[in-house]
């Protein structure tokens, strides 16, 4: 499919955004123009919102944001931001920033000063763990945070505290995409980098509504398109989303039945000869989850995996299947990109390894144009969790609580005894929140997450929140947790505060400190700092005086591993825009495809001829899966006949305590809405605006319907972003076995015209 210039501006999802809206982009030329003159003062830094990583300028006149606008030099948007980017200035100084620390004194939030708020939590959580032991708190943080804030908790709480009990957010995104990158390729985080998109002539997207919520990618894969129009695009999705205006194939599956579709392109791609074979024999092994298996195994496996029983399953035709396969098989390139259709599901490794698998079966990885490439979430969720070792059973630089020698490294650098870092996994982040509902854990720090509205399930949890002795950091108040709070500190917000992200790519940035931090807020780090001094651990961290002093602790947690950051010191972060790890040392580049040559870490020696080799596996080979087609925990039924899925819109973040304070931005859709396809409102005398009331085995809500032909038949879609319409009433709290990741893609729902 070519398309035109016209065709081209209308599925870019800037301009489709600002139409929406009804806003022309803030900063034009002319306003730039004036800008320079009025002494304006642009400051380099990273977009606040998601993964993709965009490079902003954040322009402060007089101490004051003034404005924001796309970073031109920075690779990964060329200057193009999306639409909420260009209000983030807006966010710093939104009416509902939190300036002063609050205690909750006979059942209410009052006013109180610094030292008293913070005397109050070390003293509690003192008293914890004396009476109780360390594992009765908990910490529980976030991919928006800074990688210094992530390590800082972590230090604090798994090497000083000594609980494990250190969870985050990335837990209900990111959790099966790491699983499926350890156990396919032994290592987390992708193989290669956005610059594929430029040489990729198939985009698989699965499960992700790009042009929604990676809008700045989604440009790219148009601009890809436009210039090289044989490029393919195929998606996989329950929905037809804005990012279908550029597919040449949609998929449109029943929300959780889709891994047999994967098993069957593999098996098309094995039966008509589009597979590396040299690879393969170079490079990969073969199993059933459990034990070795041969290649020939594998395929009679496969067997079953027809393109009828797949479309069977999915509720599509065959051959949408047999071409999908073909389209992939023939590509000289291919990347399959995915986000929280895959990621959110009680099989969501399994899928991540299906999706590995295709790309093992015909090389289609490590060269330019083709990837595994999982989009991440959160800005920082790659940076500051994941590499930084924020989940229960990690420990920083992709190490493991588990590892003796890992925890021995970690304790020397953290200036503690080996014994303090306990060698089990703490409580996984749902493990973490029944623990607050029944009373384990009785003290609680949230950071710069909101998990009153963002947890699934939370009838189930809310009891708990608020009654366990509950402290948070955050920028804004009210929020569904800071209202529930005991404790809540204000802190500095995107800005206002310096550090560093991490992005989709492997990618670290340097965020700018352009202006001070509002009222009385502080940086989140200094709190967990002053935490640990009245905690009785000051001897421990008072060397940490500023952000890059904690970053230069934590690159020696990296030194000599597969994410290698010490190359990127400070100063050389603030000059470029950004490094590609593993960057081994100051005058190293940064690294494009990994287990290829050109990764530092690739063995030359033991390599031989081959092209890739993954080194964290033994002889460095990847595994190709033979995983069960396992559906959703909760099927539809006789008496809960719909499948609801939840997820994101263009114009909001998340629980919108940042975006809904911009008027503009609440503007394209100020309520809460749930998409009904047409022939279903028709079959249930449904029209749009008629209020409907949806109900799961958790709860109810009801909420206005908007018709409109974008979900399959018998699926609904609920935007999860309204605190006053809380979505995860419905939603269920199953995870998957390995990454302990909620199925918020699938919950089976009755709808009723209310
Ligand atoms: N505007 C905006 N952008 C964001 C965010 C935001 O809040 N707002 N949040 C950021 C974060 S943290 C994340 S994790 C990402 C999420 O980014 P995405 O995952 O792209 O967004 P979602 O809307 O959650 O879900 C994506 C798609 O999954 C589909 N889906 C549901 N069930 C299934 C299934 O069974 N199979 C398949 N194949 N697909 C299914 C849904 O129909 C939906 O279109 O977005 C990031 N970007
Ligand atoms: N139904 C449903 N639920 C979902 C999902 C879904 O698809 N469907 N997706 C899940 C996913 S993928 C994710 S990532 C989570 C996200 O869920 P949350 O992390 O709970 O959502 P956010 O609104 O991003 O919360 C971030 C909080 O940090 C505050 N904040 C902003 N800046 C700072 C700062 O600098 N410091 C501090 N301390 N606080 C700050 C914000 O005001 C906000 O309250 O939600 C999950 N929940
Ligand atoms: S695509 Fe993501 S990182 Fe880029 S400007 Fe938009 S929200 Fe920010
Ligand atoms: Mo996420």
């Amino acid at each position: 499919m070519s398309i035109s210039r016209r065709e081209f501006l209308k599925a870019s999802a800037l301009t489709a955004a600002a139409a929406a809206i009804g806003v022309e982009p803030l900063l034009n030329s002319k306003t730039l123009a004036a800008a320079a003159q009025e002494g304006v003062i642009w400051h380099k830094s990273v977009c606040r919102l998601c993964g993709a990583g965009c490079g902003v300028m954040l322009g402060v006149k007089d101490g004051k944001p003034f404005g924001v606008r796309g970073d031109k030099e920075n690779t990964i948007n060329a200057g193009i931001l999306c639409v909420k980017a260009f209000y983030l200035h807006k966010m710093i100084t939104a009416k509902n920033r939190l300036l002063y620390p609050m205690v909750r004194k006979d059942g209410k939030l009052v006013r109180a000063s610094w030292d008293e708020a913070m005397n109050l939590v070390a003293s509690r959580f003192k008293e914890i763990l004396e009476k109780h032991g360390p594992d009765a708190l908990a910490y529980y943080g976030s991919g928006q945070a800074q990688t210094e804030e992530t390590y800082l908790a972590n230090r604090l709480f798994k090497g000083f505290i000594g609980t494990n009990n250190v969870e985050g957010n990335p837990r209900l995104c990111m959790a099966s995409a790491v699983g499926g990158y350890i156990s396919s390729f032994g290592a987390d985080e992708p193989i290669g980098t956005y610059d594929d998109i430029e040489h990729c002539e198939l985009f698989l997207l699965v499960g992700t509504n790009t042009a929604e919520a990676h809008p700045v990618l989604y440009d790219r894969i148009v601009s890809r398109k436009k210039k090289h129009p044989s490029t393919k695009i195929v998606i996989i999705d329950p929905r037809k989303t804005p990012t279908n205006r550029i597919a040449d194939l949609h998929l449109q599956v029943k929300p959780g039945y889709d891994l047999a579709i994967m098993h069957a392109i593999a098996r098309i791609l094995i039966k008509e000869g589009f597979t590396d074979e040299q690879f393969i024999k170079d490079s990969v092994v073969f199993s059933d989850g459990k034990d070795p298996i041969s290649y020939d195994d594998y395929k009679t496996f496969l067997e079953k995996y027809t393109p009828e029983y797949a479309a069977e399953q999915a509720g599509i035709n065959p051959s949408e299947i047999v071409q999908a396969a073909r389209i992939f098989g023939q590509s000289p390139t291919a990347m399959t990109m995915w986000t929280m259709g895959v990621n959110q599901r009680v099989a969501g490794v399994f899928l991540n390894n299906l999706i590995h698998n295709i790309h093992l079966l015909t090389g289609k990885l490590g060269k330019p144009g083709s990837d595994s490439f999982s989009l991440t979430g959160q800005p920082n969720a790659c940076g500051g969790v994941r590499e930084g070792g924020g989940l229960c059973h990690l420990l920083p630089g992709h190490r493991s609580v588990e590892n003796e020698q890992h925890r021995k490294e970690i304790a020397e650098i953290w200036m503690t005894t080996p014994e303090k870092i306990q060698p089990k996994p703490g409580k996984h982040t749902i493990a973490m929140f029944e623990g607050v509902a029944n009373g384990d854990i009785k003290g609680l720090f949230v950071l710069c997450t909101n998990p009153a509205q963002s947890l699934p399930n939370l009838n189930k949890y809310l009891k708990g929140m608020s009654d366990v002795f509950l402290v948070i950091t955050e920028s804004f108040h009210p929020t569904e947790t800071s209202k529930i709070a005991d404790v809540v500190l204000p802190v500095a917000f995107w800005g206002e505060k310096e550090g560093v992200y991490g992005c989709s790519e492997r990618r670290s940035q340097h965020l700018a400190k352009a202006l001070k931090p509002m009222g009385e807020a502080l940086w989140d780090g200094d709190v967990l700092i002053d935490l640990a001094k009245r905690m009785g651990y000051g001897a421990y961290f008072e060397h940490f005086k500023t952000p890059e002093d904690v970053w230069n602790e934590y690159l020696k947690t990296t030194k000599g591993k597969g994410l290698d950051l010490t190359g990127a010191p400070y100063e050389r972060l603030k000059k470029v825009r950004g490094l590609r790890w593993p960057v081994p040392n100051v005058n190293h580049p940064g690294t494009g495809h990994r287990f290829t040559e050109g990764d530092p870490l690739f063995p030359k020696d033991k390599a031989g001829s081959r092209r890739m080799y993954f080194y964290a596996k033994p002889e460095g080979k990847a595994v190709i899966f033979a995983r069960p087609d396992k559906g959703p925990e909760e099927p539809t039924s006789a008496d809960y006949p719909i499948a609801l899925t939840t997820g994101r819109i263009l114009e909001q973040w998340h629980t919108m305590t940042m975006t809904g304070q911009v008027p503009e931005l609440v503007r394209a859709n100020p309520n809460p809405y749930v998409e009904i396809n047409p022939d279903d409102a028709k079959a249930w005398g449904i029209s749009s605006r008629d209020k409907v009331k949806l109900t799961t085995k958790r709860g109810s809500l009801t909420v206005e319907a908007k018709v409109i032909d974008r979900p399959r038949k018998g699926t609904i879609f609920l935007p999860w972003h309204w605190p006053e319409s809380l979505t995860n009433i419905l939603t269920i709290d199953a995870v998957d076995p390995g990454s302990k990741e909620p199925e918020y893609k699938v919950a089976a729902c009755k709808v009723e015209k209310a």
